[in-house]
């Protein structure tokens, strides 16, 4: 899918919240690959705010209601924690969703599109890939506080926005069946990353099997913790708010630890042209445990998964690669891609980074063993 310049409709969609003012700029905004994100100004007498606007990718979210009923939730739920524990400035910064006119957490457009508008967060930003340790312990303390604050989320389990998400043996039977489908006749050129994610079909059970035996449990989870899901302070460089949550729902928190090393403790970004730039960065890796087990999160892991923050790393960049291949070989139906080759370069890149990790195992636990 590629990217798309504001669409005709985005006026109407506008009308449908109650926004002070006239709309004066709109721009594409941001680098995720699933939602269509813009930037809108307005101006009224009491100066210019600005908003986000969001069309939900409705082919990948099938039932937009229900993940806007987990996204109210969570976001009032985490708003009144950062009010409690840190005072209403913070609690003002955190993602906030702004209702449409007719008190819904979306509008629809006229082609029944789901738009949402949050407040844009100012004063802060996003990166797509981590530089220092100071931003890699910041962002892992900030995704495991925000997973213990969802601990006590009430109103019962959250709806599961797109199903078997993390399950990585659903994943490996999809690029299975992809590669014997072969819609667009990729596969001859991908032998040998198909070859490369079939020699791991084992690794897509590693946690699924520990679950199953009791081993570790099953939490609200973020489920998508790359480091531009994580505003940070432009000043300070701390964490002003979590982002991105689509995908919170049930699921390990070894999911999002591995996530966070797959982005954040790698040489190069996901989609790096060239897989002999990416590896696994240990100073970087030891940041994010040191990180993560010293938020709030740290006294609730118990020692198998502990002893499995190194495997989730290389599960969750395992589980990417797959994805990338599949939907290469699908034609590219899922992410937004730049350019023809794009979802290969990503497949081939994350695949070097599992490479590295396999290299890195022991170190890796040493690491974990010490922090
Ligand atoms: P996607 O699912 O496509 O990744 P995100 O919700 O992560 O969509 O938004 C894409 C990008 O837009 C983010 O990486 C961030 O840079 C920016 N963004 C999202 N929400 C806000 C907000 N409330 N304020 C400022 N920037 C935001
Ligand atoms: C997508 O939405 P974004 O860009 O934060 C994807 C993640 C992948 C990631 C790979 C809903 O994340 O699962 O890990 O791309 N989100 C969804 O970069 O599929
Ligand atoms: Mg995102």
């Amino acid at each position: 899918m590629s990217h798309s310049p504001v669409p005709p409709e985005f006026p109407a969609v506008a009308a449908a919240f109650p926004l002070e003012g006239r709309l004066v700029s709109v721009a594409p905004h941001g680098s995720g690959h699933i939602n269509e994100t813009y930037a809108a100004a307005f101006a009224s007498a009491s100066g210019q705010r600005r908003y986000i606007f969001q069309k939900v990718n409705h082919r990948i979210f099938k039932d937009v209601p229900a993940l806007m009923d987990n996204v109210r939730r969570v976001t009032a739920h985490i708003a009144a924690k950062v009010r409690a524990a840190a005072g209403e400035a913070a609690a003002a910064r955190v993602l906030t969703l702004v209702p449409a006119r007719d008190g819904r957490a979306f509008a629809q457009d006229v082609g029944g599109g789901f738009w949402r508008v949050y407040d844009f967060i100012e004063g802060a930003h996003t990166v797509d890939r981590v530089t220092n340790e100071a931003q890699a312990r910041e962002a892992a303390g900030a995704f495991g506080e925000f997973q213990a604050q969802l601990a006590d989320l009430p109103g019962g389990r959250l709806h599961e926005t797109i199903p078997n998400f993390h399950h990585t043996r659903s994943r490996f039977e999809a690029l299975r069946r992809a590669v014997q489908e072969d819609p667009v006749q990729r596969a001859a050129e991908v032998r040998a990353e198909i070859e490369f994610a079939f020699a791991r079909e084992a690794d897509s059970d590693g946690l699924l099997t520990l679950l199953a035996r009791g081993e570790i449990s099953e939490r609200v989870t973020h489920n998508d913790t790359k480091i531009n899901n994580v505003m940070l302070d432009d000043t300070t460089g701390r964490t002003v708010a979590v982002i991105d949550l689509d995908t919170i729902m049930p699921g390990l928190p070894l999911y999002d630890f591995g996530e966070m090393v797959r982005t954040s403790a790698s040489s190069t970004m996901e989609d790096d042209p060239d897989p002999a730039n990416m590896h696994v960065v240990l100073p970087l890796f030891r940041a994010l445990v040191e990180g993560y087990l010293g938020s709030e999160v740290g006294a609730v892991l118990n020692a198998t998964e502990r002893a499995h923050l190194g495997f989730a790393g290389k599960l969750m960049t395992y589980e990417n690669g797959l994805r990338f291949l599949t939907d290469y070989l699908q034609g590219d139906t899922y992410y937004k891609i730049k350019h023809p080759r794009h979802n290969l370069d990503r497949c081939r890149t994350q695949f070097a980074l599992v490479r590295s990790i396999e290299g890195a195992q022991a170190e890796m636990s040493a690491i974990v063993e010490n922090s």
